[in-house]
């Protein structure tokens, strides 16, 4: 087993790779997490996820622009490749609940949302991932088809994120029940209210919270 010095020079070599956009020095630093049986979650969140906050700073100093940040998004799959199937699943028998998820019309930004979906299958959910820039509708014929118990619609741009209202309505004229949470830098508390979701969360594991206790809430009803 690794000493924790080597962990956080491996989560290091990850963040900095990624906002580097060293595509092999992340593969490799992903490699070496696994054959140290390092924890694969860890060096997600802690490696890879830190280092697109570095690659978002540096954009907001206008630093980086867009295709910069797509070279941070490729390393930061390189890691992912490796790792994530690594990170421990959950008995996939008993399933925590069905979930829909999904990056809204109009928006392309997809590493929060991968995110999330990902520590909700490492929890058991059965989770159908629509990808990014999906129409709006999709949202709702996709929670018929597979009766899931939780929408989850992500939005990182202010324009994209209007959508979100309108599946909100959509789906709660078709089906009143189902629990819907939303997320993506720009929600907030009052716009959950506002667009009338069930909840939010700033980060993968805030949101898998979320989703446990509305599932249970569904549940108990
Ligand atoms: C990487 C990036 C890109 C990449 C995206 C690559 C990809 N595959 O995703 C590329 C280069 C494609 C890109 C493009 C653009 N981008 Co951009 N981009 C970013 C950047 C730097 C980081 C986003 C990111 O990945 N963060 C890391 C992840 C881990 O964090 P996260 O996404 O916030 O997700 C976490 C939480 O929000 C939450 N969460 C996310 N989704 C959900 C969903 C639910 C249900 C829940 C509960 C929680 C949750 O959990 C996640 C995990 O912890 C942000 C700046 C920033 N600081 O956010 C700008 C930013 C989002 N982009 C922005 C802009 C303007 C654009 C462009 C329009 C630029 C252009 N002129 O072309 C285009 C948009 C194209 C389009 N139509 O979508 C603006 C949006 C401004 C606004 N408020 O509207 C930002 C905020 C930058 C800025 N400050 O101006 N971008």
């Amino acid at each position: 087993m690794a000493d924790e010095s080597k962990r956080q020079e491996l989560l290091k070599k990850l963040a900095d790779g990624v906002w580097k956009f060293e595509e092999d020095e992340v593969a490799k630093a992903a490699s070496e997490v696994i054959s140290l049986g390092l924890d694969a979650y860890d060096a997600i969140m802690n490696g890879l996820a830190k280092g697109m906050e570095e690659a978002g700073r540096l954009w907001e100093e206008e630093e980086y622009f867009v295709p910069e940040l797509l070279l941070c998004a490729d390393a930061l799959y390189a890691g992912l490749g490796i790792l994530r199937p690594h990170v421990r699943m959950e008995d996939k028998a008993k399933s925590k609940g069905v979930v829909v998820i999904g990056t809204v019309q109009g928006d392309v930004h997809d590493i929060g949302k991968n995110l999330v979906k990902m520590m909700f299958e490492v929890a058991g959910f059965e989770v159908h991932d629509l990808g990014k820039d999906v129409e709006l509708e999709r949202f709702v014929e996709e929670q018929l088809k597979t009766n899931a118990e939780l929408v989850c619609l992500s939005a990182m741009m202010t324009t994209s994120m209007l959508g979100m209202e309108r599946v909100i309505k959509m789906i709660r004229a078709k089906n009143p029940k189902v629990k819907i949470m939303i997320g993506g830098a720009p929600v907030t508390q009052d716009v959950v209210q506002k667009f009338g979701a069930d909840g939010t969360a700033n980060s993968a594991s805030n949101a898998l919270r979320e989703a446990l206790k509305m599932v249970a809430a569904l549940r108990t009803m």
